[in-house]
């Protein structure tokens, strides 16, 4: 019979977390047109800072890839970094276009915590299987939120619709696909306790991003 992949199955069973971290009370207001322009600045220093250290989470991510015996995901992976490069400067002139000081943005404490994630899937005991999962929850998450901004019936602020598209784009979504499709394979391939870690891994992603958006909500 048809049975669901792994990662479908956790979208599932985490449904409420999943929707907690892609349908958040900012990213809706975005959708809505009720945006605070001041929460978006914010959020957008402080993801700056965030893409700087996913650059050395993806390049892990491909190191332990180019380490499997097997490692026909590199493609797909080494396209993630070389998209970090064009995504930087995306992020330079939008904040020109704002009138926001990168050079003087420090992170806030979320983002911290998240960077501390990032970091910990350096150490070479950590599976390529969870790290490849953990990419792919991560990029899905920003996905599925500026997706749901630029689908019918959006108010989304004309001046936000560059951001939506970033990651709303069909584009993106495809590239997101690919990452479930290595996912599912990596976890089918995978010894149960690597299964477990990558499932843990993906709970914590969501209460990461929701911390992400409370902490560009709010200044705390
Ligand atoms: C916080 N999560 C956060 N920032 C991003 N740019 C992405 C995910 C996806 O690239």
């Amino acid at each position: 019979g048809v049975e669901a992949s792994t990662t479908a199955a956790w979208m599932e069973r985490h449904g409420q977390m999943y929707d907690r971290a892609t349908r958040h009370p900012f990213t809706v207001s975005i959708r809505d047109g009720t945006i605070d322009l001041s929460a978006f600045k914010r959020w957008l220093s402080q993801d700056y800072l965030f893409v700087r250290e996913f650059v050395a989470f993806i390049a892990s991510v491909l190191l332990k890839c180019c380490k499997q015996e097997d490692s026909m995901d590199m493609e797909i992976i080494l396209g993630g970094v070389a998209s970090l490069s064009d995504e930087l400067s995306w992020f330079k002139n939008e904040a020109a276009r704002w009138g926001v000081d990168l050079a003087s943005v420090s992170p806030l404490k979320s983002n911290i915590e998240y960077h501390r994630f990032l970091r910990s899937f350096a150490e070479p005991e950590i599976s390529y299987a969870v790290a490849v999962t953990t990419f792919w929850i991560i990029e899905t998450v920003y996905q599925d939120s500026f997706g749901f901004c630029i689908e019918e019936g959006n108010k989304t602020p004309p001046e936000l619709l560059g951001t939506c598209q970033r990651w709303g784009s069909a584009e993106f979504k495809q590239y997101c696909q690919s990452l479930q499709r290595i996912a599912d394979r990596s976890l089918e391939n995978a010894p149960a306790d690597a299964v477990k870690s990558a499932e843990e891994a993906f709970i914590r992603v969501l209460e990461l991003e929701v911390g992400f958006w409370e902490m560009s909500s709010s200044q705390s």
